[in-house]
């Protein structure tokens, strides 16, 4: 694994730069220039390892965890009186299936995204079942170019990932969800042990049950939980290095201090000596990014729009969903895709009995995706502790895929 470093992420950042002027049909022609007409695939970029790294700050998770939680006790109490009430009426089971009980959470969240201006919801709030589906959906759109390109990338590079990891580590993977990359990174890199980490609990009996077949003889200790908090993972892997995996760039969803204290997280949770594959969203041309966010068939447009109908189902709200439209912008300033719903006419409406009004041309931030250079890419990585060494990308740079290793850093240069 020869130190290639230097002259390929020249070549990156000549082909980042040039991707910034060029639409995408012209960068593609420029590649393939580049590649003397070849069309192979995939370019693989290396990092050189950094010597020196700034100091991880202490590693304490931002404040609105606990704000959260606060909210979530005070609703909670409030949800189980309602419980009590029902319970007496009618059988649980059926109460619970007629009318969902919604989550605290979403509530505060919703009500209090809807109260502040400029209005937002987080977007953790999209992954309904429909939602999750959709979701789904978007993943096979022809202009959503993330997951089949990390995809590609995996598959393209396996051998070079594993021989940069080695053999033997208990693979972690964060928010598993229903993921069709992890078999492509197990049998890579012939690993130890599996932990599939996941606030659905439904989602990993799903995805365990199918990774044991795959998989027979590989243990998985799957650990219903939330990865924004450091977690104490199972004494089996008391001994095990272990491999954080983290595709899909996810880490798009935060801004840069929210995606610092994940990271330092996952640090603290996987210890030192750990290492770290994660998927990282490039910038690029704004005639990608847009199509990629607001798509010809329009299920992209369906998954932002939903929300509005879960507010609707769960929270008992009577918002006007078709006086809404979905609105997608590249802020460049903060190097993100925005996805707004926009209310098309004046409207007014209730959520839990709580009333609200909108003027035409308002409206809510439903959800950012940060874009990364490859240097800001392991800048982020780097100020949490973690230290590049290995990268890989596409022949077009559309994706990047960082391996990282968690090293004590020292303070000086
Ligand atoms: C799951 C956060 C990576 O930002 O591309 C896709 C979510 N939203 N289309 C992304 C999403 C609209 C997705 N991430």
């Amino acid at each position: 694994m020869a130190a290639v470093g230097d002259a390929r992420t020249r070549r990156a950042t000549v082909r980042e730069d040039a991707a910034k002027e060029r639409d995408a049909n012209a960068v593609t022609r420029a590649a393939i220039t580049r590649h003397g007409g070849t069309s192979a695939l995939i370019d693989p970029v290396r990092v050189d390892p950094t010597r020196v790294d700034p100091t991880p700050a202490d590693p304490t998770l931002a404040g609105s965890a606990q704000v959260d939680a606060a909210l979530a006790d005070s609703a909670l109490a409030d949800s189980a009186q309602v419980d009590a009430t029902l319970a007496d009426a009618v059988p649980v089971d059926s109460a619970l299936t007629d009318l969902p009980l919604a989550d605290p959470a979403f509530r505060a969240d919703v009500l209090a995204g809807l109260s502040r201006r400029p209005r937002a919801i987080p977007a953790r709030w999209f992954y309904d079942r429909r939602g999750s589906e959709l979701f789904e959906d978007i993943t096979r759109l022809p202009e959503y170019y993330l997951t089949r390109t990390e995809r590609s990338i995996l598959s393209a590079h396996a051998a070079d990932i594993a021989s940069l990891t080695g053999p033997g580590r208990a693979v972690v993977e964060f928010g598993s969800g229903s993921s069709a990359k992890t078999p492509l990174v197990l049998s890579a890199v012939a690993p130890s042990a599996y932990v599939p980490i996941d606030i659905s609990g439904e989602f990993l009996r799903d995805s365990v049950a199918e990774l044991e077949r795959q998989f027979p003889k590989l243990p998985i200790h799957p650990i219903e939980g939330d990865f924004m908090h450091r977690l104490v993972l199972p004494a089996a892997l008391a001994n095990q290095p272990r491999l954080g995996f983290f595709p899909g760039s996810t880490i798009g969803n935060m801004n840069a201090p929210a995606a610092v204290d994940l990271l330092r997280a996952m640090w603290e949770t996987l210890g030192e000596g750990s290492k770290l594959l994660i998927g990282i969203d490039r910038i690029k041309p704004v005639s990608v990014l847009i199509p990629a966010y607001d798509d010809a068939q329009g299920v992209t447009a369906e998954f932002n729009l939903n929300l509005l109908h879960r507010i609707n189902r769960e929270l008992g709200g009577t918002i006007p969903v078709s006086a809404f439209r979905h609105v997608v912008r590249w802020n460049d300033t903060e190097a993100r895709i925005e996805m707004h719903l926009e209310a098309t006419r004046d409207v007014s409406f209730s959520v839990d009995g709580c009333p609200f009004a909108m003027s035409k041309g308002k409206t809510i931030h439903t959800e950012n995706s940060y874009k990364y250079g490859p240097r800001d890419a392991r800048l982020l990585l780097r100020s949490a502790g973690w230290t590049p060494i290995g990268e890989w990308t596409d022949r077009e740079g559309l994706f990047g895929l960082i391996l990282a290793e968690a090293r004590a850093v020292p303070a000086a240069p």
